[in-house]
């Protein structure tokens, strides 16, 4: 706990290695594959799909779904999300309990929790450098958060792995600009730094918590396969979102029957 709280204050990041257990993730995969089969159905009945392709595995149906139509593949999951087999990896007691160390008593789910189907060659699953921070305002530089990324399948430079650049948590919120479909870190901060970038290649069951003022970036996955994970972020919830939704409470002393309580209870709720 202490070598990774220390990493985390130091670099900004700190990798956890085998931390999630085979039943959460499955239940996660599970949920995805939901999801997915959600989305064939509905496409088979828009008439753009004669073949469901419900033998192709987690890794490569989505591409299958969408081979004739590259433009409208989902790039991301958010009020999906709310169903109970995403509740174990959200409230996982390990993770809670670093962020308890790292922002204290009252920690809410920030209502930024995703799931990325990362697809081959596409333009808009290409996450630019950014901080967090910079898609949410000059005043988010005082928001203590954690953020977490967890693969579902093994990640690399090849499929679109995460980077980061170490230390540079402490730069404050830097100007951002708006590309084709991210921000991006301006030039001038990036440039001098980028070569200092490192890659996170970690495989399902590790995750990697993260300061939301690391400027980081998901490569683009040149793979042949989806690069599957999952992004989320705790926060301290004695401050405000400083957006319009409000989030989820995972943990408290102050007002423990505010809390969500299980999976049950998540599924219930919306993204909000
Ligand atoms: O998954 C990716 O490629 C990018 C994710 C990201 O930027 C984030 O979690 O903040």
């Amino acid at each position: 706990m202490e070598s990774v709280i220390t990493d985390f204050n130091e670099n900004g990041f700190s990798i956890l290695h085998g931390i999630l257990a085979s039943e959460t993730l499955e239940a996660v995969k599970h949920e995805c594959k939901t999801l997915v089969d959600a989305l064939a159905s509905q496409r088979q009945t828009e008439g753009k799909l004669a073949n469901m392709y419900p033998d192709a595995d987690f890794e490569t149906r989505l591409i299958r779904l969408y081979e004739n139509y590259p433009d409208e593949n989902p790039t991301i999951f958010r009020p999906e999300l709310h169903r109970e087999g995403f509740f174990g990896v959200f409230a996982h007691s390990i993770l809670l309990e670093l962020a308890g160390v790292i922002l204290g008593p009252e920690i809410r789910l920030y209502p930024n929790y995703s799931v990325r189907p990362k697809l081959p060659e596409n333009k808009r699953t290409e996450v630019l450098w950014h901080q967090d921070a910079g898609y949410t305002s000059k005043e988010a530089d005082v928001l203590r958060m954690m953020n977490v990324w967890a693969p579902l399948v093994p990640v690399n430079i090849e499929n679109g792995c995460m980077e980061f650049i170490p230390g540079s948590h402490k730069w404050g919120v830097v100007p951002h600009e708006k590309d084709e479909y991210y921000l991006r870190i301006h030039d001038d901060y990036i440039k001098p730094v980028e070569a200092d970038a490192v890659s996170i290649e970690i495989l399902p069951g590790d995750v990697v918590i993260f300061s939301n003022l690391l400027f980081h970036r998901g490569l683009p996955n040149r793979a042949q396969h989806v690069r599957w994970s999952l992004d989320f972020r705790y926060q301290d919830a004695t401050q405000p979102t400083l957006r319009t939704t409000q989030g989820h409470l995972l943990r408290s002393q102050r007002t423990p029957e505010a809390v969500v309580k299980d999976a049950k209870a998540w599924a219930q709720l919306e993204f909000q």
